[in-house]
């Protein structure tokens, strides 16, 4: 039999002469395997006389753990040798340009209703949401908006086909149902803004048949209607990114508030454009009033118990009028070109913080 001392040598050197971790393996496995070199004399020990085997058998356990660490050290050195090899290949430049900026674009009229939203949901309010297609009594009848009114006749409607009760669903004509739905359905107080798609039969320059709104109300013991001015007021300002907007209450009227009034901010026409919160010069930019005792008692509210204010705003408008886009009908031509140069990078979204618009 060969010297164990020189197989210990000849093993020790082929797990030295390992240059990588599977070169290591395969020494391993010439050494240590089921078919290995010391597995083979591990077997020849059940031929010797015991004499001779308590000799050898010792001396080839101790090989093992000697073979064994040996290897597990070789192994970490090149794992490291590897990991550093990696380190140095994968190193960043970060002299190279950046990652290019996302193709895609959010509308501007999605981007006016993220900015509404966290202006109002800082200001305490949460955000509800209810269904395109209604009914006659939340589109309407709940909202004081008797059956002969004109905003009920076919021209300014859009309704589906009769269903076998003669009741016919409509789509919204303003998203002031989901309020009542929101009044039907939860306690007071309320303070919900509602941003969403509307339907009016009416097209033209400045109309198109499905446009943008949003509404807001507060419902409480107390709130009145110097608390209407105070929230729109911070609105305007927070929205248009002004410190001062100047704004004006003229008496209006709504059936679903009383009193009403329309709102128009300061601003100046000069050459075609409009400038806000400069010049002498006045633009309407939406309707509010006092909620009137009649909506509150057809959604089961006392109206000598609980009070409020209700607003609501056209967003198509005064997304234009924010960002400067002169065409409304563009708006829904899903034209690429225009929503690149309209449209705001995902990434970018609005906050109070961080600023609405980028
Ligand atoms: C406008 C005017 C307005 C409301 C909407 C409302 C909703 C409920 C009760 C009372 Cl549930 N009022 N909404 C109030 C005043 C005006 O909209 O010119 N919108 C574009």
């Amino acid at each position: 039999m060969q010297d164990i001392a020189e197989i210990e040598r000849e093993l020790m050197a082929s797990v030295s002469a390992a240059v990588d971790l599977d070169g290591l393996e395969a020494a391993r496995v010439a050494a240590l395997g089921k078919k290995g070199r010391l597995s083979g004399m591990m077997r020849g020990l059940g031929q010797m006389d015991p004499d001779q085997r308590k000799q050898v058998a010792p001396a080839l356990n101790q090989l093992k753990d000697t073979l064994s660490e040996a290897i597990e050290a070789r192994r970490a050195e090149l794992r490291r040798a590897e990991l550093e090899a990696r380190l140095a290949e994968e190193r960043v430049d970060v002299s190279l340009p950046v990652r290019p900026e996302p193709e895609g674009r959010i509308h501007p009229i999605s981007q006016v209703m993220d900015e509404i939203a966290e202006i109002f949901a800082d200001m305490g309010f949460a955000i509800a949401e209810g269904p395109d297609i209604e009914d006659d009594f939340h589109n309407f009848t709940a909202l004081n908006i008797p059956e002969e009114h004109p905003a009920r006749q076919m021209m300014d409607t859009f309704y589906l086909n009769e269903k076998e009760d003669g009741s016919r669903m409509v789509l919204r004509t303003h998203t002031s149902p989901v309020q009542i739905r929101t009044m039907e359905s939860k306690k007071p107080p309320h303070r919900i803004v509602i941003p969403g798609r509307t339907f009016r039969s009416d097209s033209d320059q400045t109309h198109t048949p499905m446009f943008h709104q949003v509404e807001g109300l507060v419902i409480d013991k107390t709130t009145h209607m110097g608390h209407l001015k105070g929230t729109l007021e911070a609105f305007a300002r927070a929205f248009f990114e002004l410190d001062e907007v100047r704004m004006r209450f003229r008496p209006s009227h709504f059936p679903f508030t009383e009193p009403s009034a329309e709102v128009d901010i300061g601003c100046a026409f000069d050459k075609g454009q409009i400038r806000i919160g400069e010049g002498e010069d006045w633009l309407e930019i939406l309707g509010c009033g006092m909620v009137h005792p009649k909506v509150l008692k057809a959604v089961g509210l006392d109206p000598d118990e609980w009070q409020g204010f209700a607003w609501g705003m056209g967003i198509d408008r005064i997304a234009m009028l924010k960002y400067g886009i002169p065409d409304l009908r563009a708006f829904f031509e899903s034209d690429l070109r225009w929503l690149h140069h309209y449209g705001f990078v995902p990434l970018y979204v609005p906050t109070l913080g961080g600023g609405l618009s980028r």
